[in-house]
């Protein structure tokens, strides 16, 4: 029984103890400002506890962006760059194998890769990146390739999703990330990327790579220029597929940064925001395992805060972000495995680090092995 008692929220509060599925309209209560934060905050929790006890997933983690050169504007990017730009890079086979080495030292099961789309490189060089790193390091989970790049690489290979997803599973690739989402809704997503893959398309990239039993992530872009009923949209469209494949693992919510962007006049959501969001997401996501609080993007309070309104992740140690410190975020470049442990038992929860397939990670040092699947209760 909670502790709740605003009447606006009585009905819905009703339906998430008995566990039943929340409306686009009982979504868009939720949103609204007069819903104490606090109250939500307390039904999201009972979700969250429902699912994943008083848990909280960690991963020993590091991201690799092989180019920022970009043939895409999206408004609210901070890290492409044109070609000849003084920022402009490429990574060459020895810099990204390095990156590589350094993962495995650090004892890191997971490289998250996503770049720009380098519009002299071929299919192959990106085949490549897969191909040498898992080669050479195959004990180390590459999530790799948001749909705007699979789009990008069947345009470029004129071959089908499903072939281009054969491939990268054939070179290596393990799981999707969940970037390139933004806000799917037509309104907003014709202002702030209007040239990159579609909704429809996201979600046709991610239904194939759940048939063929990759794994897969899904985000929000919020805090810009959407209102409340472009993020419930967005909430509904994910939970859509989810029912049809239950392919998706994790939720993350993404706080802009406006910071050096094309929207640079808007101002970063509130960390009251932030949490409302996470709440939402939980309550709304009911067939999603996981909702995860991405450190980097919402700061370390709000992320502790956000494990009890909702989430029950908070990504991992991370090296070599961009996307978001290009952006103007003030948050450390990495946090060490003790840091990530400490934050999380401040906040009152209970670490536990996990791998990118939500295996429990048993670990000595920079060693470790794959123990049992954490299962999240539906
Ligand atoms: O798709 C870009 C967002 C995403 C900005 O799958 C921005 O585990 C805020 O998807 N302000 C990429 N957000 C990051 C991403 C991600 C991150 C961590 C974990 C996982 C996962 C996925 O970042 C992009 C876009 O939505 N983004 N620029 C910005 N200025």
């Amino acid at each position: 029984m909670l502790r709740t008692s605003s009447p606006i929220l009585k009905p819905i509060r009703d339906k998430v103890e008995a566990g039943e599925r929340l409306s686009l309209e009982e979504g868009l209560v939720l949103e609204r400002p007069e819903v104490p934060l606090p109250e939500l905050g307390e039904l999201a929790n009972l979700v969250r506890e429902r699912k994943n006890g008083n848990r909280a997933y960690y991963n020993i983690n590091t991201h690799l962006n092989p180019t920022n050169v970009c043939v895409y504007r999206c408004t609210f990017c901070a890290f492409r760059s044109d070609l000849r730009d003084a920022k402009g890079y490429v990574m060459s086979d020895e810099q990204i194998l390095a990156r590589g080495a350094e993962a495995v030292e650090h004892g890191c099961t997971e490289m998250h890769i996503v770049g720009g789309l380098h519009h002299q490189k071929d299919y192959d060089w990106h085949l490549n990146i897969i191909r040498i790193l898992h080669k050479a390091y195959p004990e180390l989970h590459l999530k790799a390739w948001t749909p705007v790049e699979i789009d990008w690489f069947c345009r470029l290979s004129k071959k089908s999703i499903r072939e281009v997803l054969q491939d990268l599973v054939a070179a290596g690739l393990g799981s999707l990330p969940g970037g390139g989402a933004e806000i799917f809704h037509p309104e907003v997503r014709n202002r702030i990327c209007e040239h990159k893959a579609d909704a429809r398309r996201w979600f046709e990239v991610h239904r194939t790579a759940h048939e063929l039993g990759l794994r897969s992530n899904c985000t929000m872009l919020y805090g810009h220029i959407e209102q409340p009923y472009h993020r419930i949209d967005h909430l509904l469209r994910l939970r859509e597929l989810q029912d049809e494949t239950g392919g998706f693992q994790t939720f993350i919510p993404l706080a802009f940064h406006p910071d050096n962007t094309g929207l640079s006049h808007t101002k970063k959501p509130s960390s009251l925001m932030d949490l409302r969001v996470m709440a939402v997401s939980r309550l709304m996501l009911d067939n999603v395992p996981h909702v995860k609080a991405y450190w980097i993007t919402l700061g370390i309070g709000t992320a502790q805060a956000a494990l009890s309104y909702g989430a029950d992740d908070i990504d991992g140690t991370v090296r070599h972000e961009l996307i978001y410190h290009d952006a103007g975020a003030t948050t450390p470049e990495t946090l060490s495995v003790e840091n990530l442990r400490r934050v999380i038992v401040e906040a009152g929860r209970e670490p536990m680090e996990r791998d990118t397939l939500y295996r429990h990670i048993e670990r000595n040092g920079t060693q470790w092995q794959t123990g049992a699947t954490i299962t999240a209760r539906a």
